[in-house]
């Protein structure tokens, strides 16, 4: 890809993490250059046990998870960008098979499925079955509109060349970062690949997403950058 050896950097958003990152940060520092925690203000130790653990620690100054990576996208030094949850829902293990396309010069994007590779996250109760559905009705959607075949457009665990990223002009301040990462990629004429990896329970703290709240913003933002 045009580096010799590419550098790796790790950007995991976090509010109100304490009981997980650093375990999170430690694990992914074994296998990447540089790992940055993007932190919106938590309230609890997060901050303090992810510097112990060794990550840069830079604070968010505006609400959202999609502020955050838009924020980390310029401090980065690494040529490619993981990005992981702090909430240990994302297998750490699965980071050399999500960069190895971006690496072996297949990919610009790599994007972990969950419907690949299994999710805690999106069966069994009724909020559940509309995130489900409703991921799989907006990446059905992205499908035919750029001619690819993806399986899920919603997951934050993903790797992307530094370099694309910057240049996509990324505006959204929530999670529907996502999926506007996903379609500007596409749009550009990148090339996007996923790889299977199990997507499991929050296993502390509770959910920073409010469905109710947020849904609006899903349709709305899907549209604008699908058609417009
Ligand atoms: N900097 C920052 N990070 C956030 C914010 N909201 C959420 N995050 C982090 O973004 C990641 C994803 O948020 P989650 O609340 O786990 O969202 P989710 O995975 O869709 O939902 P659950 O896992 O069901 O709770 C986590 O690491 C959060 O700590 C925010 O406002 N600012
Ligand atoms: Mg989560």
């Amino acid at each position: 890809m045009g580096f010799n050896k590419p550098k790796i950097s790790a950007v995991i958003p976090t509010k109100n993490e304490e009981k997980t990152i650093g375990n999170i940060v430690k694990g992914v520092k074994k296998i990447v250059d540089e790992v940055l925690v993007m932190d919106g203000y938590s309230m609890d130790a997060t901050r303090e046990i992810a510097a112990g653990a060794g990550a840069r620690v830079e604070l968010v100054t505006q609400k959202g998870k999609g502020v955050a990576i838009r924020q980390a996208i310029n401090k980065v030094e690494g040529d490619i960008i993981v990005f992981i949850d702090g909430d240990g829902s994302h297998v750490i293990e699965d980071i050399p098979m999500l960069i190895k396309p971006i690496l072996d010069g297949e990919a610009d994007h790599v994007s972990a499925s969950r419907t690949r590779g299994g999710s805690d996250e999106l069966h069994g109760d009724i909020e559940k079955f509309v995130k489900m559905v409703g991921s799989d009705i907006i990446t059905l959607a992205i499908n035919y509109r750029f001619n690819v075949r993806l399986t899920d457009s919603q997951n934050g665990f993903r790797a992307i060349k530094t370099e694309i990223i910057r240049k996509l002009n990324l505006q959204e301040n929530i999670t529907t970062i996502e999926q506007e990462m996903i379609i500007k990629t596409l749009k550009k004429g990148y090339i996007i690949v996923e790889i299977p990896s199990h997507e499991y329970e929050r296993k502390f703290g509770s959910s920073k997403i409010e469905l109710k709240k947020v849904w609006h913003r899903y349709i709305y933002s899907f549209l604008k950058y699908l058609f417009f």
